[in-house]
């Protein structure tokens, strides 16, 4: 079954994950989303999630780069994401990226965009985040986020001070695409605060190395046959850990703790120590599985 990927092109997560596949030499299949709300067909395979990327593969629908890489790492060992035989730590160090480092990269660019920001896509993140869109503050926080960046992306450059081609050594991880992303998002915006960590020791190459890694087998596929996709397949089979089985088979909500709080509702179906999995009917997908991962995401019982 084809792998879909609900992206855009600009989002920093959507290229964590395509890193990923370009590591693990897949073939997939890009799914362009609205960069902001409304997203109807998005919302018909998720139920409630917008956030990008997404990925689906048949009638299973999973949220989030950080579960997302978990998932591509279980169907597709081959060329693994852990060459060092970390991945526990490997993956936690997405709870450094996705946050500080994140925020260190996001204040940079759009404290540097100013007001040159879409009026739209600011009312958008303003309801997506709960915080106020504020220009002023944003470009007043910049030599302070700038520095932030600089001492994230300091920690990459001491990495790789024994010169080292990846990481974790000769091979690529997905440390190398969970630590790449931050600066291809300051980069690719043009951001004057790229500067704080262009001279970094180690830093441009190693970030050549992982650029030309690439995105393995790029196609396109519309929102709609991705939808058909869901309608036509089956949901892979799950169980629910013995220690949430007073949940099984009931109606539960799931929602990120973070941002995008919206709840997807449905039953579950499913449960690892990692994630959650709620089966839910959609008049346009029929019936799918979403699955979220535990960190970063709270469950409910349906009130
Ligand atoms: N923890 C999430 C974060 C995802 C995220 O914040 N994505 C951004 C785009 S890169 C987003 O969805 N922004 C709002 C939107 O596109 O509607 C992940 O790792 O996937």
């Amino acid at each position: 079954m084809t792998i879909l990927l609900h992206q855009y092109d600009s989002s920093p997560f959507s290229e964590k994950v395509r890193i990923c596949l370009g590591i693990k030499q897949l073939s997939w299949a890009a799914v362009d989303q609205p960069v902001i709300m409304p997203k109807p067909d998005l919302l018909a395979l998720t139920g409630a999630y917008r956030r990008i990327p997404v990925m689906q593969i048949g009638a299973d629908i999973y949220c989030d780069s950080v579960l997302i890489v978990r998932e591509l790492e279980r169907r597709f060992p081959e060329r693994t994401l852990f060459p060092s035989g970390t991945a526990g730590i490997d993956h936690a160090l997405a709870q450094w990226t996705d946050r500080s480092f994140f925020q260190a990269a996001v204040a940079v660019i759009f404290g540097g965009l100013g007001d040159a920001v879409d009026p739209a896509f600011k009312k958008d993140r303003e309801q997506l985040s709960g915080q106020p869109f504020d220009p002023a503050a944003m470009r007043a926080a910049v030599p302070h986020m700038a520095g932030q960046l600089r001492a994230h992306a300091a920690l990459i450059s001491e990495q790789l001070a024994d010169g080292r081609a990846f990481l974790s050594g000769d091979q690529p991880g997905l440390i190398d695409a969970t630590c790449y992303y931050n600066l291809w998002f300051v980069r690719s915006f043009h951001a004057p605060g790229a500067a704080a960590f262009e001279d970094l020791p180690g830093l441009g190459a190693w970030y050549d190395r992982v650029r030309a890694i690439g995105h393995g087998t790029r196609s396109a596929a519309t929102r709609e046959e991705a939808i058909a996709a869901a309608h036509d397949a089956s949901p892979d089979e799950a169980t629910v850990l013995p220690e949430d089985a007073a949940l099984a088979g009931a109606p539960v909500s799931v929602s990120a703790t973070d941002y995008g709080r919206d709840p997807i509702r449905g039953t579950l179906v499913g449960s690892t120590l990692h994630q959650w999995s709620i089966a839910r009917e959609d008049s346009r997908a029929g019936a799918v599985v979403v699955h979220v991962p535990r960190l970063t995401f709270a469950l409910a019982p349906a009130t």
